[in-house]
């Protein structure tokens, strides 16, 4: 046999292999619940659900998720960091893949096994796109949501006994990121989502100005550094680094942040884990604004 026919074969019997080895990767790497995986999510506040999203679907999300990615610094500026909820733009945007998602049969599987009977993980008139910055870096700040929504100085006991009643019920505060492409812009703090109260250094950082655009004379890779070594010093603080397809569920009310570069494309479906039986918690919105006129009665100058 002529030394080209041989290679020939041995080139197509090479491909065979490796199209049976990319079958079988594929196969031993779809996405498998493990009962441990209910404690990870109690004990750290935070689970991923590694490449649960299929490589067929994540292509159709892409593909909406450019032009929504454009969409948002058009409407918003180059700044922005968000588009949400996307059942806004159904003009703008081929919201299929986006209902597909809210379909996926792994991801109502795996949420039913962590939390129980009727959760929803997808909802189009909820759900927003993180996008990257275009101009320079951004970081939101370090917060626990709930917390955050009342201003620090408007925070009292009738606020943090309100919280209480739902702190450690699970029906409440379950949010997502899933992320389109690669995605390292969260940081979190496992653990924090099981105590109400804070740690020496556990600060929130959401109104620091240096956060959020580069000091005077400050290159973007000075303020790069200065809000990452934000993250790093925080206490006992992660980086979660999320690949394509890989859906986070995170307890909110935990200390967390995001951290934005402008080079890296981002495109994390952003959304909440939805209880949809029975609500008993009520009057939560109605305690902020109380709070927010107490705080103006004691203290006038108070502008927030
Ligand atoms: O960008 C992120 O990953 C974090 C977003 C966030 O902190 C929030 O929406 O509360």
């Amino acid at each position: 046999m002529p030394s080209w026919s041989l290679r020939v074969l041995q080139t197509k019997s090479l491909c065979y292999n490796e199209d049976l080895f990319r079958q079988q990767i594929a196969y031993t790497m779809a996405f498998q619940f493990q009962d441990s995986m209910v404690n990870e999510y109690l004990s750290q506040g935070y689970l991923i659900l590694r490449g649960i999203v299929p490589p067929l679907l994540l292509t159709d999300l892409r593909r909406e998720a450019e032009k929504a990615r454009d969409l948002a610094h058009k409407l918003n500026g180059p700044q922005t960091q968000r588009i949400q909820p996307l059942s806004n733009y159904g003009d703008e945007l081929d919201l299929k893949p986006f209902y597909d998602y809210t379909e996926l049969p792994e991801l109502r599987d795996a949420i039913e096994k962590l939390l129980g009977a009727d959760y929803t993980h997808g909802h189009v008139d909820i759900m927003g796109l993180l996008v990257e910055p275009l101009e320079y870096p951004w970081h939101i700040g370090w917060h626990r949501d709930g917390v955050v929504e009342v201003p620090l100085e408007a925070r009292d006991e009738t606020v943090n006994a309100k919280l209480a009643e739902v702190w450690y019920d699970l029906r409440h505060f379950n949010q997502v990121n899933c992320a389109i492409y690669a995605d390292s812009c969260t940081w979190f703090v496992p653990g924090s989502h099981l105590r109400q109260w804070d740690m020496p250094g556990e600060e929130q950082s959401t109104k620091d100005p240096k956060l959020r655009k580069p000091a005077e004379g400050q290159s973007n890779a000075e303020a790069e550094r200065y809000c990452l070594e934000h993250c790093r010093q925080f206490p006992g603080a992660v980086q979660v680094h999320l690949g394509p397809g890989d859906f986070m569920v995170y307890r909110n009310l935990a200390w967390h942040t995001g951290n934005y570069i402008t080079y890296q494309p981002r495109a994390t479906i952003h959304d909440v884990v939805r209880y949809e039986g029975g609500k008993d918690w009520t009057d939560w919105q109605q305690t902020k604004l109380d709070a927010v006129k107490r705080m103006k009665e004691k203290h006038p100058e108070a502008q927030r």
